[in-house]
């Protein structure tokens, strides 16, 4: 059988670093670690694990245990964004695994446990193991097979933890990660609430967006080109009704990670500041008053904010086109009164053209590709994208609008009533008087540069949702009949 040679390598590996383990003297921090440690068998106890964005409660006993971990490595196949499916490989069926929590000093029994369906063996390396490989060679397990190592959690922190076997960048990039949290011995500062937040890439062979399910490309990977970067493995796992929530006066903490497996996070949450930061995941809140931390591959932060006012904070890796343009971005959802002192909100709003300037639309660009015209279950997931990326932040997610501000698209009577002209909108923008729904609005839309297709996708898309019914579509023949056309006057 052609497992057979590594096997024994690792075995043998595995018991060297045992035979290590047990006859090393420890050194300071380990004498530390292990000082309150009584002198008879530590009390057992099995972990319990929490799914992002959950956090396992604070540990309250005030001495060490012997800790029992049971973890299942699986291969799944799950949604990695609308329309888009990927087979991640999983510790605990989750990307990220679950998060563990041990108190330092603790002896960790670690059990991992891979899936009978599973095609690839699969280990894992916590960061926070003091031992050759953070545990990975010994844990090296086969499908359907259980391997069982123990150590001894001598550095409180913040760490991540990894699948390990070659090749390591592909078991990475395919979803093995999570974070395990060693508290130091007093604890952490008690917060309101507790959060955790893993960031990490997939190098699909599609491009961002590409329907169907998505097989790994390696290229991609060596260039460390990704087309999706997420919080919590897939597109929008943090947004909407998944949001994080909590209250104004709370003080939140999260816990963030970075599987990569490439890139680095410049974590930063829009409208707060980080009041205290433990960089780098060390023990140490070390910094107040951050904007954006630095999250390394393969490393980790964590972060305390006070909250004062409500609303909607945006949680983004602020190299920002990952954040708009491929994923990496959630939400933090906070209610409670406003506090008009902190933060007034919008006070006034004025059309503001300088010098009488018209908005003008800027040709597209000549020498394109060629479109065609898609199929009308392409053309309305298409137009789900752009609408997703280029209408929602004005028109809002559901078409509803901004009363004053942003006309409704749903169930607008404006943009129902005349095709060409809602296609001279989206080409060309709109600005001066309107009125749709029977309320008036006098704000400025700008031409938003989209080429034929999407112009065609985007109007295909909300003229049949959002409550609009129209029965025919928009096709890209329609759109360059309008292009061609002076504007007409609405
Ligand atoms: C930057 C904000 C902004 C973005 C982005 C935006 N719009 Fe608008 N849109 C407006 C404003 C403001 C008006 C009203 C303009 C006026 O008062 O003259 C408007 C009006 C409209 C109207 C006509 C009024 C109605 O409600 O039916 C349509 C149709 C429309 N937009 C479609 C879109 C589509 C489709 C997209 C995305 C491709 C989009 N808009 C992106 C701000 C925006
Ligand atoms: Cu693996």
């Amino acid at each position: 059988m052609r497992r057979s040679t590594p096997f024994l390598v690792v075995v043998a590996a595995a018991a060297a670093v045992l035979a290590a383990a047990a006859c090393a003297s420890p050194d300071a921090s380990a004498g530390d670690a292990m000082a309150d440690r009584p002198s008879g068998a530590l009390p057992v106890e099995t972990l319990t694990v929490a799914f992002a964005p959950a956090v396992p409660a604070a540990i309250t006993r005030k001495t060490p245990a012997k800790v029992v971990i049971n973890l299942e490595t699986r291969e799944i196949r799950k949604r990695l964004a609308d329309g888009v499916e990927y087979t991640f490989w999983t510790f605990g069926g989750s990307v990220p695994g679950p998060m563990l929590r041990v108190r330092v000093g603790d002896e960790v029994e670690f059990h991992l446990n891979n899936h009978p369906s599973s095609q690839m063996p699969h280990n894992i390396d916590l960061h926070a193991v003091t031992g050759p490989g953070g545990g990975a060679a010994a844990s090296f397990t086969a499908p359907g097979h259980s391997s069982t190592f123990s150590f001894a959690a001598l550095n409180p922190g913040l760490y991540v933890y990894h699948c390990a076997t070659a090749p390591v960048g592909m078991h990475i990039a395919n979803g093995m990660y999570g974070l395990i949290l060693v508290e130091p011995k007093e604890g952490l500062t008690p917060v309101d609430r507790e959060f955790y937040l893993v960031q990490s890439e997939f190098y699909t062979a599609g491009r961002h967006g590409a329907p169907g399910i998505q097989p790994f490309d390696m290229e991609k990977a060596l260039h460390e080109d990704p087309e999706y970067v997420v919080f919590n493995g897939s597109v929008g796992a943090v947004v909407g009704d998944n949001a994080l929530k909590a209250k104004v006066g709370e003080t939140v903490r999260m816990f963030v990670g970075n599987g990569g497996p490439n890139l680095i996070s410049s974590f930063h949450v829009i409208g707060e500041i980080f009041d205290k930061v433990y960089t780098e995941g060390g023990s140490l809140a070390n910094q107040r008053d951050v904007q954006t931390t630095l999250v390394p591959a393969g490393g980790s932060a964590i972060v305390d904010m006070k909250l004062e006012v409500p609303g909607t904070f945006i949680l983004v890796d602020h190299s920002i086109f990952r954040a708009f343009n491929k994923g990496a971005l959630g939400m933090l959802a906070v209610e409670g009164s406003e506090n008009a002192a902190i933060y007034s909100g919008k006070q006034d709003d004025q059309v503001y053209l300088p010098e009488g300037g018209a908005i003008q639309a800027m040709p597209v660009e000549a020498g394109a590709a060629p479109e065609r015209e898609l199929p009308r279950n392409e053309l309305l997931a298409r137009g789900q994208q752009v609408y997703a990326a280029n209408c929602a932040a004005c028109h809002q997610l559901e078409g509803q609008g901004v009363p004053g501000a942003f006309p409704p698209l749903a169930s607008s009577d404006y943009l129902m009533a005349d095709k060409d002209r809602a296609i001279g909108v989206v080409v060309r923008g709109l600005s001066g008087a309107v009125t749709v729904n029977g309320q008036p609005y006098n704000g400025v839309m700008p031409s938003l540069q989209l080429t034929n297709g999407d112009v065609a996708a985007v109007l295909s898309y909300v003229r049949t949702n959002f409550g609009n019914r129209a029965t025919d579509l928009v096709t890209l023949r329609d759109v360059q009949r309008v292009r061609a056309a002076p504007p007409a006057a609405h």
